[in-house]
C-alpha cells in the first residue's frame, strides 16, 4: 500500500504519513455466537493495523450464505456505503475470502477499494519479507492469488513492458497477455524457489546429528521471545502479526551433554492463505522435519483453544502432524492467563506453562525437552556404508547394540537401543513418542540445572 502521500500545502517541504482508513466487514453465520465474530474482527483489526491502516468502522452481517454477486445483501451494501462516506474510508476489508467477481462488483458499487483477508495477509507478508527466500515465496503467493483476479485492467503490467495500452475490442486479448505474463512469472518464481530449496536442504543436512526442536504456533504467541529467552538469540519480537517470516536457528545447550538446535518459525493464523502455505513449504520444512515441536500458545488470548486447533491443522497440512509435540502455554505472567491455567492444564496434559517475559517456567521447559532427548530409550537401525564400518566402535560407546548384520553392499545394519537424542545423533529417524512427557519427568531433570543458566529463573 502506498503509505506516503503528498499533502498539497506542504508539497515542497515534506511528505506526511497518511494512514489509509478501513472498515472491517464480517459475517455471522448460523450457529456462530456474536463474541466469536467480534473476536475474529478484532484479529482483522490487528492485521489492518499491522498493515499500516486505521480502523474506522465495523459491520457484521447475519446471513446463512453470502450473496454470489456482492457477498453482502443489497441492504448491507447500502449501509456500508453510507458508513464509508461518513468515515471517509479508503478500504473495505472483508474477513472472508471474496471471489474475484464479488470484489469487482463491490468496488464498483461502493466506490472504495476492497480487499479480503487473504489479500491483506499477503500484503503484510510482502511488507515483512526480508530475505531472498521469503521475498520469492511471497511474490509467488501473490501471483497465484492475482491470476484468477486479472481483469484486463491490470495496467502496470503493460507499462512495465513499455507498451501502450489498447482498450475496447482488444480488451480480451490484453487479458490474455496479462495472464501469460503472470503465468510466466509464476514459473520463474517456482524455478527460483526450487534452487533456494536445494540450498535449504543442504543447510538442513548440516543439522544432522543434532536433536532438532522447532517453535511453532499462532502468530504473536511469543515464539521469537522464547527463542531469545532460551538462547539469547536477539531475534526481533514484536506485538505485531507475522513479525517473523524466516526460520532462525540457534544452538541450545542442554544438561544432557547433547545440544539441541532450536528453530523459530513463521507464525500461523486462522484461514492462512493456501497460496502462502504452499510457497512457504521450504521454510516450514524446519518444522515438518523437527524431532520435537514446541507448540507455543498465548494463554492470555481469549481464543487460545481455537489458535491451537488452527495451528494443528496447518501442521497437518505441511506434513508435520505426526511430529512429537509439547504444548507450551506462554504469557502466564498475565492475569488473563492465570485465570485459564487450571482448565488449560486439564485439557492439555503434559503442557508446560511459561512466561518468556518473566522467565517463569523456562527451567521446566528445558527439563521436559531434556527428558525427551534423553529418554525413554527406543530401538532403531543405523545404516553404515562400507567405508564407515569403522564407526561401529563409536556406536558401541554411545548406545546398546542389539545386533549387527552385514548388508549386501558391504556395509552394516546396526540395530541399537538408546535415548532418542542419541539415536538422532546417529542418524536414526526417531518415531513420535506415544505419550506426552509428564510433569514428573520435568521435576526429575530440574535438579541437574544450574539456576544461573536461564534469565529470570532464579526469581522466587
Ligand atoms: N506479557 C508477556 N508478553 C509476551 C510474552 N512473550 C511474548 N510476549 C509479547 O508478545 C508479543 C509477540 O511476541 P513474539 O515473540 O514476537 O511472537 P511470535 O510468536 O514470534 O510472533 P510472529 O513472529 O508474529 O509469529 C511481543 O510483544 C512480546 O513482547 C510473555 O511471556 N508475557
Ligand atoms: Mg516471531
Amino acid at each position: 500500500m502506498g503509505r506516503k502521500q503528498r499533502d498539497s500545502r506542504k508539497e515542497f517541504f515534506e511528505t506526511v504519513e497518511v494512514r489509509p482508513r478501513a472498515i472491517l466487514i464480517g459475517v455471522q453465520t448460523r450457529g456462530q455466537e456474536r463474541p466469536e465474530v467480534e473476536e475474529h474482527l478484532d484479529e482483522m483489526a490487528q492485521l489492518a493495523t499491522t498493515d499500516g491502516m486505521d480502523v474506522v468502522g465495523r459491520v457484521i452481517q447475519g446471513r446463512a450464505r453470502p450473496d454470489p454477486a456482492t457477498f453482502l445483501g443489497s441492504g448491507k451494501v447500502e449501509e456500508v456505503m453510507v458508513l464509508a462516506e461518513e468515515q471517509k474510508a479508503d478500504w473495505l476489508l472483508f474477513d472472508d475470502e471474496l471471489t474475484p467477481g464479488q470484489q469487482r462488483n463491490l468496488e464498483k458499487q461502493a466506490k472504495v477499494k476492497v480487499m479480503d483477508r487473504t489479500g491483506l495477509i499477503l500484503d503484510i507478508f510482502a511488507m515483512r519479507a526480508r530475505t531472498r527466500e521469503a521475498r520469492t515465496q511471497v511474490e509467488l503467493a501473490q501471483h497465484e492469488y492475482m491470476l484468477p483476479r486479472l481483469t484486463g485492467l491490470w495496467t502496470h503490467f503493460t507499462r512495465q513492458k513499455g507498451g501502450t495500452r489498447t482498450r475496447g475490442g482488444e480488451g480480451e486479448s490484453q487479458l490474455e497477455i496479462d495472464r501469460r505474463i503472470v503465468k510466466a512469472r509464476i514459473a520463474a518464481l517456482k524455478r527460483e524457489l526450487g534452487r533456494i530449496g536445494r540450498q535449504a536442504e543442504t543447510r538442513l543436512r548440516g543439522h544432522d546429528g543434532f536433536f532438532r526442536v522447532a517453535l511453532v504456533g499462532y502468530t504473536n504467541a511469543g515464539k521469537s521471545s522464547l527463542l531469545n529467552a532460551l538462547t539469547r538469540a536477539g531475534v526481533i519480537a514484536e506485538d505485531k502479526l507475522f513479525a517473523t517470516l524466516d526460520a532462525t536457528t540457534r544452538r541450545w545447550s542442554l544438561a544432557t551433554g547433547r545440544d539441541a538446535l532450536l528453530t523459530d518459525t513463521v507464525g500461523f493464523i486462522r484461514k492462512l492463505p493456501h497460496q502462502l502455505v504452499a510457497s512457504f513449504r521450504s521454510t516450514l520444512a524446519e518444522a515438518a522435519e523437527a524431532d520435537l515441536l514446541l507448540h507455543v500458545v498465548d494463554l492470555s488470548h481469549p481464543a487460545w483453544a481455537e489458535h491451537m486447533a488452527e495451528t494443528r491443522s496447518v501442521l497437518t497440512e505441511i506434513g508435520a502432524g505426526d511430529r512429537p509435540e509439547i504444548v507450551v502455554f506462554n504469557k502466564v505472567d498475565r492475569p488473563e492467563a492465570q485465570t485459564r491455567l487450571e482448565q488449560a492444564q486439564e485439557d492439555e496434559p503434559g503442557c508446560v506453562p511459561v512466561s518468556a517475559a518473566s522467565g517463569e517456567g523456562l527451567k521446566d521447559l528445558r527439563a521436559v525437552v531434556e527428558a525427551q532427548v534423553a529418554g525413554p530409550p527406543r530401538e532403531g537401525v543405523v545404516h553404515l556404508a562400507a567405508q564407515d564400518r569403522g564407526r561401529l566402535s563409536e556406536i558401541y560407546r554411545r548406545v546398546r547394540v542389539v545386533k549387527v548384520e552385514d548388508d549386501p553392499d558391504g556395509g552394516l545394519q546396526v540395530t541399537v537401543h538408546g535415548p532418542p537424542g542419541e539415536l538422532v545423533a546417529l542418524g536414526v529417524a526417531v518415531s513420535p513418542l506415544d505419550e506426552a512427557p509428564e510433569a514428573f519427568q520435568a521435576a526429575a531433570y530440574r535438579e541437574h540445572l544450574p539456576d544461573s543458566d536461564i534469565p529470570g529463573s532464579s526469581a522466587p
